[in-house]
């Protein structure tokens, strides 16, 4: 017998649709980045005023519980004040040199030291330049054209990955979007998540034509998606095997699966990586790296072209080190797991109470779930999700004070901030939900 729903106070968020309604006006829906205007779960956006810690206020003075985290990179919570406080530093001597700058040796140094795949790295300004960057190297490297992704793995908006795969094992890529010619997609080959098979038969079809292979080694972009037992380890094999490159795109699970990423997480380490959000602590940074022989074809050491105005400007190499630094002090991924496991578990007991069809898990500082019986093993699955109820559950949560992603193809995330008693409140909120939307 499940408890009838706490009913609760409307929220009053007179002020953040104000400025919605003006942004609306100013901003193509309102918002600097699609995923925020709510689109997918109804209602419209909170227009946040400031954030600390595991939590985030908006403009009508409301707080929540953020398991959003600005999307990765507030792993340590928001605004750590050692971060701010090597921020206010950096700030004195400057916000961008346009030069080489010590900084960069040092957040370099870090990265290399970390990730097992990084002998060498090249900083950018977000996950989009690192990817789009890492399939142009991947694509010099071997002197093929063809791309292998996966359904449902996001790699950034660069046209090449605006990829719509069709239903069914592997496809020519379809742009999904107006503005990308056919004529780049083209190159675009996908398959399902953990299928293995599609993948051999992709390069079985393309002999000698396939550059490389892309995939988020934990899907956090189709929702909460982890490779079956055999899955990455049979990427690494195929890659070598055909010749082209695996590379990991880490911008999500780095530094966050575990301090070396999910490679190091599952032992498995591919030939390159894309990086970013945690490890510009918040500021733009982004960051492709591989092997060194690899890295050697990058301008102006090879001939690879990629640049960058900002790319290693001091504040966002200040704030990564910073926040490496802390997730390299001892028990932080120990909390993280043990958190995030307890955050989980409680959210899937809560559905199953209340009747719900639900599946999901967690990694490390990463979580998600689908209201649907599971499992979910690719992207196609994912789709059996009910969106509907779970645009419900969102907005029922940030009634109760709690901000899940807007959308149920994403993934959730915790911080070194999250306390138990947020767990225990967040998990309070959830049975008091799903007994709403049961
Ligand atoms: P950015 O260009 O947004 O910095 O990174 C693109 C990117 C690349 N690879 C992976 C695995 C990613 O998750 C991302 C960006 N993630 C989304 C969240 N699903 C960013 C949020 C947004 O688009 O507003």
């Amino acid at each position: 017998m499940t408890s009838a729903p706490v009913s609760v106070p409307a929220l009053n968020t007179s002020r953040s649709q104000d400025l919605f309604s003006a942004a609306l006006h100013l901003m193509p829906g309102g918002v600097s980045s699609p995923v925020r205007a709510f689109r997918s779960v109804g209602g419209e956006p909170i227009v946040f005023d400031r954030v600390k810690g595991a939590y985030a206020w908006d403009v009508d003075g409301n707080r929540y519980i953020d398991y959003i985290g600005s999307w990765g990179p507030a792993i340590c919570g928001h605004a750590r004040p050692e971060v701010i406080a090597a921020l206010h530093e950096a700030l004195d001597k400057g916000t961008s040199f346009g030069a080489p700058c010590a900084l960069e040796n040092t957040l370099a140094e870090m990265v290399i030291d970390a990730v097992p795949s990084v002998e060498m790295v090249r900083f950018v300004n977000s996950g989009t330049e690192a990817c789009m960057s890492v399939l142009r190297l991947m694509r010099a490297f071997t002197g093929r054209d063809k791309l292998i992704k996966f359904e449902g793995c996001y790699h950034g908006h660069a046209d090449m990955f605006l990829v719509k795969a069709g239903s069914g094992v592997a496809t020519l890529g379809l742009p999904d979007s107006p503005g990308v010619p056919r004529t780049t997609t083209t190159n675009t080959l996908t398959a399902p998540y953990n299928d293995l098979e599609a993948v051999k038969q992709l390069f079985a079809d393309n002999p000698g034509e396939i550059a490389g292979v892309i995939l988020e080694p934990v899907v956090g972009n189709a929702g909460f998606i982890t490779p079956e037992p055999g899955f990455l380890e049979g990427l690494r094999e195929l890659t070598t095997e055909h010749g082209a490159l695996l590379t990991f795109d880490e911008v999500m699970t780095g530094f966050r699966i575990s301090y070396g990423g999910a490679q190091a997480r599952f032992g498995i380490t591919p030939d390159l990586t894309t990086l970013g959000k945690v490890i510009g602590g918040g500021l733009p940074v982004g960051a492709y790296g591989g092997r060194a022989e690899i890295m050697a074809m990058v301008a102006p050491a090879g001939p690879m072209y990629q640049a960058g105005t900002l790319s290693g400007n001091p504040l966002a190499m200040t704030a990564g080190i910073k926040t490496l630094e802390l997730l390299k002090q001892p028990g932080s991924y120990e909390r993280l797991e043990a958190i995030t496991k307890r955050l989980s578990g409680g959210i899937l007991a809560a559905g199953r109470e209340a009747g719900l069809p639900i599946c999901g898990g967690s990694i490390s500082a990463m979580f998600g779930f689908f209201l649907c019986e599971g499992p979910v093993r690719n992207f196609e699955e994912a789709k059996a999700t009910d969106s509907q109820r779970f645009g419900r559950l969102h907005r029922a949560m940030l009634e109760r004070g709690v901000y899940l992603a807007p959308s149920a193809f994403e993934a959730g995330f915790t911080s070194l901030a999250h306390t138990d008693a947020d767990i225990e409140a967040t998990l309070s909120a959830f049975r008091d939900c799903f007994a709403a939307i049961a």
